[in-house]
């Protein structure tokens, strides 16, 4: 199913993990204006559906801080224009260096891919491995990691909640009406709110637009959700709210969780959470009693207090009243690849902190450059992503960024982070490469979506695929007879490619590694105009097909995983709209649970023994910082920092500090005026938005403001790199201790 109209071409929105289906209509005098923009109806996911923001993806596309040219730092801190061999060489040249003095592990890697764009971290594996860096890191290490790891120790899995059919939709810290997240999230929402057989619950300090729909808004004190969990997990267990007939048959240890919230006194923890009891008590039954609840965290508790003891308590919810492996509850999708592996197998160099799924915690970064330690990261490339902005401690990040002996940012556009590079690599936008994202976490039906380009790179800029080739080639020396046999096969079809990569590359110990640009190099040039970089999307598919056949056979890709590889590598360049390659079976979900035993791990032994301190409370503000700012919101124009021009924004422009009218009174700042926000770290001056929607205590500020070309806060300029989880090192951005002060007038 393609479009009718053929003045729209098919690609999909980057603004946010959804990456719905647009149909775009380009124009202006040069042809490569994004002017029309509309939901695309053949998107198996979106099938239709935009929010506000994609109307203005021009901005995105037409930046004024568009790189165009490889740029090299001159001494004196500007910067200047090279080419493309002399960016290769001097690059490579010295990050091989930095590999023989001090290893290869001190080279770091950091991004690979925002909301829209997943393939640049594919490519960079391979010059990661013939550099030998080990450690990398993404913003999902300072979001998601402690919930991959606890679902990962529950479940040996990471699993969504089918907020589509459940009766019950429970979202924690997540406003999906501004941030989504779940396919069509506002008709979802909508769809909830008005059918009276469904119940919406919230739990956010705001009283949100998601809120403001909920039948019931748990509004809690900011910061302490550990023990509104707390209380919903001992009401389920003192009252006998169980599903025993679910836990008998699949789960274990649901004595020693017993026996940790048996003593818990749920009266003073609803108290210490600021809920009304019964309110938490009717949630306790509402939850047990229905049919199917599906539920769904986010950053208000992931960057939060407890956040990986509240994704613990969130599992225990939902695995306690049964709601798992039915319509309508909590699922394992089917990834065509898993970016959420929450396994634990190394620490970090220096600090030794955990690495979840492969990543560093981000809080670690910092201060892993920042030491004299022999294991210290010397080097990094950073790629897609803008750690100078979106880290904690913005001024630590840029001291530790600038200490770095090389420093390579791979971008498209001019960024606070590639200001501070020794060499900056412009990247072809999402709009003139192909491009897909593997945020792919739908149930039954699972989407992957391989978006061509809707025009040519311009004269300068690359897709991330031949950077990452030239850089790989600059520094290992490819069989050229084996390129070649490669690049005549790829020629003769998919079934002739298989046969000779498979026998020649894929099981090489040394070739494995570097796949993704034997892929781009060999089958690439077979793609058809601007494909090339979809490349590795066959290994992946050949992956896919090899660890979950069944689900990838019932979307019709079926036979050896040979076979159904190169079916749906076909379909999936076939299709502009997007593929559905998976079909699950509710009847399959609890056959993957990924444990040793096949069970349910209620009992997580580390985290039931940090329950005990929740008995002291939350305890009391700072006398010099008596608010929690959330640092860092979604709101309706705002998309992390991928569109830069200040002027996209069609309402909140300044990114005002909202604040209750108790609290506004209490500090003397008045609605359109101008504030000081300070914390332990940062102050900065901020315009003034008196809300009804804050609780008192409470103040909030966007994120993704405060670039060097707008306006607002940049929010890590008042954040700290100590305020972070324990297990994880995830950091606490939505509870930043504050104070407000007036700013009188000029
Ligand atoms: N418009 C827009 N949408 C986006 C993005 C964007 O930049 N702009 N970014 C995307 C990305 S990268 C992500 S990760 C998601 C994030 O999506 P969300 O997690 O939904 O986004 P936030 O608004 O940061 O935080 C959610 C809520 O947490 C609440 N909160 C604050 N403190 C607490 C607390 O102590 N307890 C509880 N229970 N809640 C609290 C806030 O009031 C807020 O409503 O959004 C995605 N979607
Ligand atoms: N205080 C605070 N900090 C936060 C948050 C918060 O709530 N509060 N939220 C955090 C969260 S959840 C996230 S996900 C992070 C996001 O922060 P980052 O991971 O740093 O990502 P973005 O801000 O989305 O930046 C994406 C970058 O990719 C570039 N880009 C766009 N398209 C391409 C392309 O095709 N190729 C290349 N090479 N580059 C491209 C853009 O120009 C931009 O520089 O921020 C985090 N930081
Ligand atoms: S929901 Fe997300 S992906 Fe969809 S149109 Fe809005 S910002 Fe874009
Ligand atoms: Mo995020």
């Amino acid at each position: 199913m393609t479009t009718s109209d053929n003045r729209y071409k098919p690609t999909a929105c980057i603004l946010c993990e959804c990456n719905c289906g647009l149909e775009v209509e380009l124009g202006g005098e040069d042809g490569r204006r994004l002017v029309r923009l509309r939901g695309d109806r053949a998107h198996p996911a979106s099938q239709g559906y935009a929010c506000e923001k994609p109307h203005r993806l021009d901005y995105y596309q037409n930046s004024s801080d568009r790189l165009m040219s490889p740029l090299r730092r001159t001494p004196e801190g500007s910067y200047e224009a090279i080419d493309w061999p002399t960016a290769i060489s001097e690059i490579s040249a010295r990050l091989a260096k930095v590999r023989d003095e001090h290893g290869g592990a001190s080279i770091f890697y950091y991004g690979g891919g925002g909301q829209g764009n997943h393939l640049p971290g594919a490519y960079a594996t391979a010059t990661r491995r013939v550099l030998g860096s080990r450690y990398r890191s993404s913003a999902l290490a300072q979001e998601k990691t402690g919930e991959f790891w606890v679902g990962e120790r529950m479940l040996g899995a990471y699993t969504r909640g089918d907020l589509e059919h459940c009766e019950v939709a429970f979202f924690i810290g997540k406003n999906p009406w501004y941030s989504h997240s779940i396919p069509r999230a506002r008709v979802t929402l909508k769809e909830i709110a008005k059918d009276p057989k469904r119940t919406m619950i919230v739990v956010d300090p705001r009283r949100t637009k998601t809120a403001e729909m909920a039948d019931i808004h748990l509004q809690v004190r900011p910061g302490t959700d550990a023990w509104l969990m707390s209380a919903l997990v001992a009401i389920i267990v003192q009252e006998g709210l169980l599903n025993q007939t679910f836990l008998d048959e699949h789960a274990v240890g649901l004595d020693e969780v017993r026996a940790a919230f048996a003593g818990v006194c749920v009266a003073e923890y609803c108290a210490h959470a600021g809920v009304a009891e019964d309110q938490v008590r009717q949630v306790a039954g509402l939850l047990a009693k229905a049919q199917s609840v599906a539920s769904m965290e986010d950053l208000g508790v992931q960057m939060n207090r407890h956040s990986t003891l509240v994704s613990y308590l969130h599992r225990l919810v939902w695995l306690l009243t049964g709601h798992f492996g039915r319509p309508g509850t909590q699922y394992i999708p089917t990834p065509l690849l898993a970016v959420a592996d929450g396994k634990h197998k190394r620490n970090s160099p220096v600090l030794g902190a955990r690495i979840i799924g492969g990543m560093v915690p981000c809080n670690a970064i910092a201060d892993e450059i920042l030491t004299d330690h022999e294991d210290r990261y010397r080097a990094m490339i950073v790629e897609a992503s803008n750690p100078a902005h979106s880290l904690a401690d913005t001024a630590k990040m840029t001291e530790a960024l600038s200490a770095l002996d090389t420093l390579v940012v791979v971008d498209v556009a001019m960024t606070e982070t590639a200001r501070l590079a020794d060499y900056v690599l412009p990247a072809a936008t999402q709009y003139e490469k192909a491009e897909a994202t593997f945020f792919n976490f739908e149930f039954p039906d699972n989407y992957f979506h391989l978006r061509a380009p809707l025009m040519d790179a311009p004269e300068g800029p690359l897709p991330e695929a031949e950077i990452h080739a030239r850089l790989t080639e600059a520094l290992f020396d490819f069989d050229m007879e084996l390129m070649a046999e490669l690049r005549a096969a790829a020629d003769e079809g998919l079934d002739a490619y298989a046969a000779v990569f498979t026998a020649k590359v894929a099981f090489d110990r040394t070739l494995a590694p570097l796949s993704a640009v034997i892929l781009y190099r060999t089958l690439g040039p077979t793609l058809g105009a601007g494909l090339a970089q979809a490349a590795v999307v066959w290994g992946l598919t050949l992956q896919a097909a090899m660890q979950h056949p069944e689900p990838i056979a019932r979307a019709g890709f079926g036979g050896s995983p040979m076979e159904a590889a190169n079916a749906l590598f076909r379909a999936i360049l076939d299709r502009p709209s997007g593929t559905v390659f998976a079909k699950g079976e509710w009847s399959d979900v609890l056959g993957r649970i990924a444990t040793k035993d096949g069970k349910v791990h209620l009992a997580l032994s580390d985290l039931l023994a940090v329950l005990p301190e929740l008995e002291a409370g939350p305890g009391s503000a700072a006398q010099d910082f008596p608010l929690v700012l959330s640092a860092g919101e979604r709101r309706g124009f705002t998309a992390n920092t991928i569109v830069r021009d200040p002027s996209w924004r069609k309402q909140d422009a300044q990114g005002a500090l909202r604040i209750s009218p108790s609290d506004a009174q209490r500090f003397a700042v008045a609605h359109g005026g101008q504030a000081k926000v300070s914390t332990a770290r940062g102050s900065a001056v901020v315009t003034v938005e008196v809300s009804e929607t804050m609780r008192s205590g409470h103040i909030s500020l966007p994120n993704g403001m405060g670039l060097e070309s707008g306006d607002g806060v940049a929010p890590n300029t008042l954040t700290s790199l100590q305020d972070q989880d324990p297990f994880v090192g995830t950091p606490w951005h939505k509870y930043v201790p504050a104070r407000v002060e007036a700013v009188p007038s000029a």
